[in-house]
């Protein structure tokens, strides 16, 4: 492989290998950075852009090796102190784990990739976090701009690539762009609507000297709080729930984002407004709360004549924003709460909306209720949904117990939900297995539940563990696998087990990719491309990574391998062989 033209801090060019390998970089790094008496940062461009995204509160950068980002290695292990490199299996784990950062601290995740594959094997987590709008940055490598179009390894042009899923995606072309450039991506990825923001660096340019002041991010965008909603429609909305007799207030993934889990939660109370959550909403009410309808949603979503939704677009998930109207009837009334103009949705008729910092709007929504003269009394209504709470809850105790061989699903998540702590992190990745935790896990505090969002990427798994495991190091991290799911990450237990990170792993195994073959079997009455092989020992697969873990067939063995599990201190797979015919009851496909 010929010379990538590097250009380095002493001038010399180090040569770059196949295969992404470098050959005699050592003499073309960086003597070390450092800060003079004035606040300015001296150093290669990788020193710069790891200050800045230190600035920004960045604590690990998740990464896999190549040449092109060698100085973002140097810059972090030569900051005082050095910032955590957390190198991973594949680029996907790393900007999964980047994302889950973003979902569980509310502080941009980090994932710094090697050019050309090193990026577009990231592609899917970036997606992901555009639709859940987790905000993360992702800086690639690329191929060196003095060289550019002679055909240098890996030469991609990135940005088009990215851009049409990110909120952003641009090449910082010179050495002295990256500090500005780098605070940018931060300062974008992290102001609502969140979403990940990309950057790519000529290689060249990376070596490169650079100096600067690393500009301060400010102060943290959730305590300054973001635009205040328009006041009047505050009050229209105020004088619809004061009319409504049924309202239904549904909380999703950015009144977590926002830092607006307290006023949403006060708002619930004060007004005593019934609460369906999901996403990362799900615990801004804790399970069991009084006024938590998620288990009799059917019923307030259908019977509602106001639906109120707020941090979440009116998506498949939603019904497309249209609440009841079956048998002719007028569907309820539609309210959205977005924490931004951008994310209002266009496509369904709602009665009002409004746009802004989501605390703002909560806490403004709840004084604005109390200026209305009349102080509405839902206790019928929540009574009526409490009703249809405790019957669905009776049904699933039934299945939460089932003795059947194989294993109904559901029997794992009745061993699994007594076991977990108030601030334990569950992590979903998979089809039939994960819906069925989405019915039975009702977390009881918000940030601490991480699914694949309206994107529904398989394999997201081992990398967001990975970044719970770091973002919360004393709550209990469960991440649960489907068979089919496992396969796309599984061999990042390595990257666990390097880095002394033990997670629970819980695999629901139907050798079967179950949500797909349900679906495919009711519309030809038959399935193809659907089954996987049956009883894989997917926890030998971790043990021989260094992990531990073992395979259980009986109901009654559930409980004690989640007590070992727990009590391990390595990575630790509970593999479950389950009945394929227990497929998860659905309503929507999602299309
Ligand atoms: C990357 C990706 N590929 C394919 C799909 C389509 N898909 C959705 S669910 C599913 C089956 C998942 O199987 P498994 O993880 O074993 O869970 P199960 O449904 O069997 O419980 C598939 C293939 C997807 N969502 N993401
Ligand atoms: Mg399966």
């Amino acid at each position: 492989m010929s010379d990538a033209g590097t250009r380095t801090d002493d001038g010399s060019t180090p040569s770059e290998g196949p295969g992404d390998s470098p050959d005699g970089t050592s003499g073309g790094t960086s003597s070390g950075s450092g800060a003079s008496a004035a606040g300015t940062l001296s150093g290669h461009a990788g020193d710069l852009a790891v200050a800045v995204a230190r600035a920004h509160g960045v604590e690990t950068m998740f990464t896999l090796s190549g040449a092109h980002v060698f100085p973002m290695y140097d810059g972090a292990v030569k900051a005082d102190p050095p910032l955590r490199l957390l190198d991973v299996r594949h680029e996907q784990t790393a900007a999964f784990a980047a994302e889950a950062t973003g979902k569980l601290t509310r502080v941009p995740g980090l994932a710094v990739l090697t050019a050309g594959p090193g990026v577009t094997n990231a592609v899917s987590a970036i997606a992901q976090a555009q639709f859940s709008g987790s905000p993360m940055v992702v800086l690639g490598g690329r191929a060196p701009a003095n060289r550019w179009g002679s055909g240098s390894l890996q030469e991609l042009d990135q940005p088009p690539i990215i851009g049409p899923v990110a909120k952003q995606a641009r090449t910082l072309h010179h050495a002295g762009d990256v500090l500005a450039g780098v605070h940018e991506a931060f300062t974008l990825a992290g102001s609502a609507h969140r979403g990940p923001v990309f950057v790519d660096v000529p290689m060249d340019e990376l070596f490169a000297p650079a100096a600067g002041v690393v500009p301060s991010p400010g102060a943290d965008p959730a305590a300054a709080g973001g635009a205040e909603p328009d006041p009047d429609a505050l009050t229209r909305v105020a004088e619809l729930l004061a009319g409504a007799r049924r309202p239904v207030l549904v909380l999703g993934t950015d009144v977590w984002a926002d830092g607006a889990e307290e006023a949403a939660l006060r708002l619930v109370e004060e007004a005593g407004l019934p609460a369906i959550t999901n996403g990362m909403g799900r615990g801004v009410v804790p399970g069991g709360h009084p006024l938590l309808v998620t288990k009799a949603r059917g019923r307030a979503l259908g019977g509602s004549d106001l639906v109120v939704v707020v941090g979440t677009p009116l998506d498949f998930r939603l019904g497309y924003g249209t609440f009841g109207g079956k048998d002719g009837g007028t569907p309820a009334p539609v309210v959205h709460v977005a924490d931004s103009p951008g994310q209002v949705a266009t496509h369904a008729d709602l009665a009002v909306s409004l746009a802004g910092d989501l605390s703002r709007c909560l806490d403004g929504l709840l004084a604005a209720l109390d200026r209305v003269d009349r102080r509405p009394d839902w206790s019928a209504w929540v009574d009526d949904l409490q009703g249809a709470v405790a019957a669905a809850t009776a049904r699933d105790a039934e299945l939460l117990a089932a003795e059947a061989d194989p294993i109904h699903p559901a029997r794992i998540y009745g061993e699994l939900v007594p076991r977990l702590a108030y601030d334990a992190v569950v992590i979903g990745d998979g089809g039939d297995f994960v819906s069925f935790a989405g019915k039975f896990v009702e977390p009881r505090r918000p940030g601490c539940w991480l699914d694949p969002g309206p994107y529904g990427c398989l394999g997201a798994g081992l990398g967001a563990a990975i970044a719970a495991r770091l973002a919360r190091p004393s709550a209990q991290v469960v991440l649960l696998l489907g068979d089919g799911a496992a396969g796309f990450s599984l061999m990042d237990v390595d990257t666990l087990v390097r880095h002394g990170l033990p997670v629970v792993m819980v695999l629901g195994n139907n050798s079967a990719w179950g949500l797909e073959k349900g679906p495919m079997q009711m519309l030809y009455g038959y399935d193809v491309a659907a089954d996987l092989a049956p009883r894989t020992a997917y926890d030998e697969v971790v043990r021989a990574l260094g992990g531990a873990g073992e395979t259980v067939t009986d109901p009654r063995g559930i409980g004690p391998a989640l007590d070992r599990a727990f009590a391990a201190d390595v990575p630790y797979l509970v593999n479950v062989i389950t009945d394929v015919g227990a497929a998860y009851p659905r309503a929507t496909f999602g299309i």
